[in-house]
């Protein structure tokens, strides 16, 4: 899959590209990123990509003109590789929430252009005319497009083959059934603190692996129900509870089962 980003800071991308799990799907062109600066596309000798806003008010509005070339240029690049009407995407917080079936979603199609503001925004008539799909990451307000950008860059990378160490770590994924993760421990078996010893949960060092399994999934269970009791009701409407799972939640919210 391909992945055109046109952004005024491209050197902020390659860092991220380097490192971690994700680092062979990008090198080996698995996940082709490829950077375009939007200041390339500037007309005049100052490369301004920028200018006041129509109508008055504080801040800059990023200049159709200079956005209008570049997402041209990059369509005509992109069709000698990929045919067909690549997703226009604009990473603003009116958009849709980037979710794990969103990003699954992504993972299995052929990229985008990825277009990242900044300044007070992009001229509309850019927006109106080009953009197939706007991603929010949540009700906040950044200062720019990529860090978005390269959040669902990871997130679309480290579902690609071969990206993770095996099957089963998508499998252990949060979210991969629609519930949080459990936690987590690694040596030491206990741990020295000034406030005292804290030892690792005893089942992980039972060898059960029937019993480790049904206490992850009782600690995911617990920590959804809690913290997001919404992802239980949907994790039930898709068909993702079990019969051990709703006695375990019937048991912690001090229902009868199936009630
Ligand atoms: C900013 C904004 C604020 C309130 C309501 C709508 C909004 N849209 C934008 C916007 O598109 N801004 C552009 C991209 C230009 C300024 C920096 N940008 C940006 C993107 N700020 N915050 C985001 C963003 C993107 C995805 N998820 C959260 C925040």
């Amino acid at each position: 899959m391909r992945f055109d980003v046109l952004t005024l800071f491209p050197e902020l991308f390659d860092p991220f590209l380097r490192v971690g799990v994700t680092r062979r799907a990008y090198e080996s062109r698995q996940v082709d990123v490829r950077l375009w600066q939007l200041r390339d596309f500037a007309e005049d000798n100052y490369r301004r990509v920028d200018d006041r806003p129509f109508g008055g008010g504080p801040g800059m509005v990023m200049l159709a003109a200079p956005l209008e070339r570049a997402l041209t240029s990059v369509k005509a690049d992109r069709a000698q590789t990929h045919p067909g009407a690549p997703a226009i995407i604009h990473f603003s917080p009116t958009g849709r929430k980037l979710d794990q079936a969103l990003v699954r979603e992504l993972a299995r199609g052929e990229g985008a252009v990825l277009l990242c503001g900044r300044y007070e925004g992009i001229d509309q008539r850019v927006l109106d005319r080009h953009v197939t799909m706007e991603i929010s990451l949540g009700d906040f307000v950044l200062s720019g497009g990529e860090l978005p950008a390269l959040a669902m860059l990871d997130a679309v990378a480290r579902l690609q083959e071969g990206v993770l160490n095996d099957a089963a770590s998508h499998q252990q994924d949060s979210f991969s059934d629609g519930l949080l993760d459990c936690p987590h421990f690694s040596r030491p078996e206990v741990l020295t603190t000034a406030e005292g010893d804290l030892p690792v949960p005893p089942v992980l060092l039972s060898g059960h692996h029937a019993e480790i399994a049904r206490w992850r999934r009782e600690q995911s269970l617990a920590i959804t129900l809690r913290r997001r009791p919404e992802l239980i009701e949907a994790a039930r409407r898709d068909g993702k509870l079990g019969k051990k799972d709703e006695a375990f939640l019937a048991a912690l919210t001090g229902k009868p089962a199936g009630s």
